[in-house]
């Protein structure tokens, strides 16, 4: 997988892209990663990429022109669905992402999706936001990473190329991959526990020590579910539940209710 980011602040990548499995999926070969100074694609003498927007309102919003010669240079083909313009072929193009609060929500399926392409190109968002026409004739996708808002998109790139990078092939070493992360089966993670089995008189589930893998397997899917429910119950109408998930949930249920 090949990303190219469009940013205004290249620096801000130069740390998190250097460290853990970001860096270790590129030394392996399986990501790569092209930060692009929207700067050099700014107009006239000072590089201007922003200007104020039509009908008096304050803030600046950037212009289409820098990012449009930004992505059509990267990706060395037309790309603006102008009118009069070359004809694009969107089903041609690798996915072009704005980062922006207004985008769709990033999940772990987007995610999914994300990682089946070859190559993204991601746009990062700065000041009060993108002139329309950057959203509706270069972009082809939107996204937000959650219902806060930050100073701009950079951070939200990380966090889609972090999301998306452990996610591919190979990427991570030990055995137990991103399969059984949170939100991948659809459930949260349960509690997990190491050395020592007992600190400070508080002492590690003696079923975990038990050695009786079944039992274990059963616990651990159990205890998911009870955090799933306590925390985020609106998962569990989503998530693929067997007929022993109903049943532990019925046993939770019941539970809890004695225990108040
Ligand atoms: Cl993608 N950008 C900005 N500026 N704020 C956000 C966001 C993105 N996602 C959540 N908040």
């Amino acid at each position: 997988m090949h990303v190219d980011i469009i940013t205004l602040f290249p620096a801000m990548f130069q740390g998190p892209f250097a460290e853990s499995i970001i860096r270790r999926a590129q030394d392996m070969g399986a990501l790569s990663i092209a930060i692009h100074d929207l700067r050099s694609f700014g107009l006239g003498p000072h590089r201007q990429v922003d200007d104020v927007p039509y009908g008096g309102r304050g803030g600046m919003l950037l212009r289409p022109e820098p990012l449009v010669a930004a992505v059509e240079t990267i990706l060395d083909r037309p790309v603006f669905r102008g009118v009069g313009g070359p004809p694009v072929n969107v089903a041609e193009l690798p996915p072009i992402i704005l980062l922006t609060p207004q985008g769709r929500p990033l999940t772990q399926e987007v995610v999914r999706q994300l990682a089946r392409y070859p190559r993204l190109v991601l746009i990062c968002g700065r000041y009060e936001g993108f002139d329309e026409r950057v959203r509706r004739y270069l972009a082809t996708d939107e996204i937000s990473i959650g219902d806060y808002v930050l100073s701009g998109g950079e951070l939200a790139a990380m966090v889609v190329v972090d999301a998306v990078a452990r996610v591919l092939p190979g990427v991570l070493g030990y055995e137990r991959g991103a399969e059984e992360d949170s939100f991948a089966t659809g459930l949260l993670e349960g509690p997990q526990y190491t050395r020592p089995p007992e600190f400070r008189g508080r002492r590690v589930p003696e079923v975990l020590l038990s050695g009786h893998h079944a039992r274990i397997a059963r616990w651990r899917r159990k205890e998911a579910l009870r955090r799933t429910l306590q925390r985020r119950p609106e998962l569990l109408t989503h998530a693929p539940l067997t007929p022993e998930d109903r049943a532990l949930l019925a046993e939770i249920q019941q539970e809890e209710t004695h225990s108040e």
